[in-house]
Formats: C-alpha cells, structure tokens, sequence
C-alpha cells in the first residue's frame, strides 16, 4: 500500500479503544485513520490536534460493548493506519494564515492523501473510519468512492450545522464550507441533518435548483411560530420543508422514517460534523452553534440507518467525525488531557465512533 510521507504511523500508540495493541491492516474490519488539517477553517482553530484528542479519549471507554458484556476488539479488529499531518495553523500562540496559493496547495497534498490511503482501504471492503481535522479531509474519500464506485449508488448522510454547499470559500475548492458542493459536483445523494446555520443566496439557488429541500433537515433557529407565520413563502418555492423541521434537537421517528425511505442506494457513508450536535454537549468545534441535535437523537438515526442498511442489504463504507477542535489551555505543548479545558467534545465524538462501529458489526454479537 502507498504510504504518504505525510503520514505519522506513531503519532497515536495502540488503536483506537486499545493503548497497546494495534491489529494488522490485514486482519482488520476497520482501518481507523486521522487527518490532522484545519487549514481552511474559518472561525476557531484547533482541528489539528483532533484526531490524537479522539483516539486518546477513545482509550478510557469500556472494552466491553453494552448489553453483551464482551470487548468490542474479541468481535471486530480496528487497524489504526496512523495520523497524516500537514502544517500546523497554531503555534507559538498565534494563529498562522497561509495565503491563497499555499492553501490551495495544502488541500491538493491532504485531499490526495487521504484518496490514496481511502482507496487501498475501501478497495478491501474494511469499514474505513475517518477523523478530521476541519470536514474537507471527507473530499479524498469522496473521489475514492466516485473512482471505485458509481457516485449515484453511495448516499452520503450528513449531520452538520451548516450546508457546505458553496461552490467556492476564499476562493478555495476544498474549503470545509464546499465539501458537500463537491459530494453533490460527483452525484452522491445527499440527505442533510441538523443544519440551522444562515446561508447565502447561492446555496439557495442551488438547493432551489436541485430540489433539495426535502433532502434536507433543519433545525429551527427562529421561534417555531416565525416559521408558521411564514408558512407559505416557505412552501413556495422556498428552501425550508415545514414537515423536515426538527423540534427541540429531536429527530422525530415520522422524519427518521423519511429519511430511511430515501436510503435505497447499495452503499451508505456518514459523516459527521460535530458541530451539528448542540453547542453545550460539543464546545470544541470551530463553528459551535445552538439549537443543534441531541446526541441521543444523532445516535437513534444513525442506528436506524444501520438497521435499515443491515435489513436490506445495504453496506455502509465508512464514516468520518469531524471538526473537533481540542480546547487546549497551551496549543503548543500539543495533545493530552491534563492540557484540556474541556473532554467532553473529544469524548462524545469517541464513544459515538465506537457506537457506530459496534452497530454496524452488530450481527456478530447476536450469533
Ligand atoms: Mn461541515
């Protein structure tokens, strides 16, 4: 397999919930492998150290899965291939800015990594298990599912706070911002969770075009009753399905039932931008917004989509959480716990990994 020179194969010891084994890639079910990038995040910085912050809190979780009571590891073998790093945008204290064409440089180099090392992983049929770093590292796993698989047969299940859906940022492709314009640019289906952030006229236009609107989920960020004031403009040729509308950060089972009917495709990928859970549970996040989804309501979603997927024959290639942003007292003595204000992000983007794991491979538990 090619192995980037961008990648740190110690820079996290043991696996991911092991700190001392680390199962061979051939003998894995999963390839677990982080991407420390946060180049193109536009608000708060910090995703670099994510990927070590997860796997790291990924080792004080309980070996054994819940309601079986045995190790997660005695039934499903996660391989950690390692960390790929790029230069890092916090030292010294400072935030360091690179300009427009050392970005876009940046990008290319991170986006054909995780390509070349999703593609080897994803061609063995092993469950691939991304951590950001900033949402773009999801792009080089996206041209890897295009190139072995027709785009229209992967739907991608997003959980976010924002859309993602603009054509450019900062004059950047791959900016975190555009990494869902590039999922749809392939033609993966696209079903959006949780998003509540404003956008421009642009994603606007474009969800009008595409009639994405009930591919769509959104969180209110007005009063209820500001919606149904505006019912009508909403329902006319507006972006906003009033039916899609989650109340309280809670996925109503009718939604979940919508969103499994829109399921139908052979593959599924998810990925998870943390900052589409609610703010107070994920504060380590460059863009924390309120009003998001419940954990619970995440975890009920996406362990009805593994259910859906197990039921009907369809299988997920893999998942990404990120956006994690470590709350670090002193970015530059690097990752560990004694050096975070807060876990609590790291921890719940941990335990919701491993639970995506463990459901995915349920049916091992069950013989
Ligand atoms: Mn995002």
């Amino acid at each position: 397999m090619d192995v980037s020179k961008n990648l740190n194969t110690k820079a996290v010891l043991g696996t991911f919930m092991d700190a001392e084994n680390n199962p061979r890639f051939d003998d894995a079910d999963v390839v677990a492998l982080g991407v420390a990038f946060d180049v193109t995040a536009s608000y708060g910085k910090g995703a670099w150290w994510s990927p070590h912050a997860i796997f790291d809190a990924s080792q004080q979780i309980e070996w054994e899965v819940p309601i079986f009571n045995v190790p997660l590891a005695s039934k499903v073998k996660i391989h950690n291939a390692g960390v790929l790093e790029y230069p890092r945008t916090l030292s010294r204290g400072k935030v360091k800015i690179f300009d427009g064409k050392k970005t876009a440089e940046l990008c290319r180099q991170m986006v054909d990594d995780v390509y070349q090392m999703s593609k080897n992983t994803l061609k063995t049929g092993k469950l691939l298990f991304l951590m950001g770093g900033e949402h773009s590292i999801l792009n080089g796993a996206l041209n890897a599912m295009a190139e072995i698989y027709k785009p229209r047969d992967v739907t991608i299940l997003q959980f976010d706070a924002h859309l993602d859906l603009r054509d450019t940022y900062w004059e950047q492709k791959h900016s975190h911002a555009c990494v869902m314009k590039r999922a749809r640019d392939h033609g993966f289906p696209l079903l959006q969770i949780g998003v509540r952030d404003r956008f421009d006229s642009a994603q606007a236009s474009f969800i009008k075009k595409e009639k994405r609107a009930d591919w769509i989920f959104f969180c209110p960020s007005q009063p209820l009753q500001a919606y149904y004031d505006n019912a009508k403009t909403l329902k006319d040729g507006g972006v906003i399905t009033p039916d899609n509308l989650i109340l309280n950060g809670e996925i109503s089972e009718r939604q979940t039932g919508k969103i499994l009917s829109k399921v139908t495709t052979p593959f599924v990928w998810i990925t998870i931008d943390v900052d589409g859970i609610d703010s107070a549970l994920i504060q380590g996040t460059g863009t924390p917004m309120p009003h998001g989804l419940t954990l619970s309501s995440v975890e009920h979603t996406i362990y009805s989509v593994l259910q859906h997927c197990h039921k009907n024959g369809i299988k997920l290639l893999g998942f990404d959480i990120n956006e994690v942003s470590p709350m670090l007292r002193d970015p530059d003595k690097g990752y560990e716990a004694a050096n975070v204000i807060s876990t609590t992000t790291e921890m719940n983007a941990a335990l919701l990994a491993s639970n995506v794991v463990f459901w995915n491979f349920l049916d091992r538990f069950q013989k």
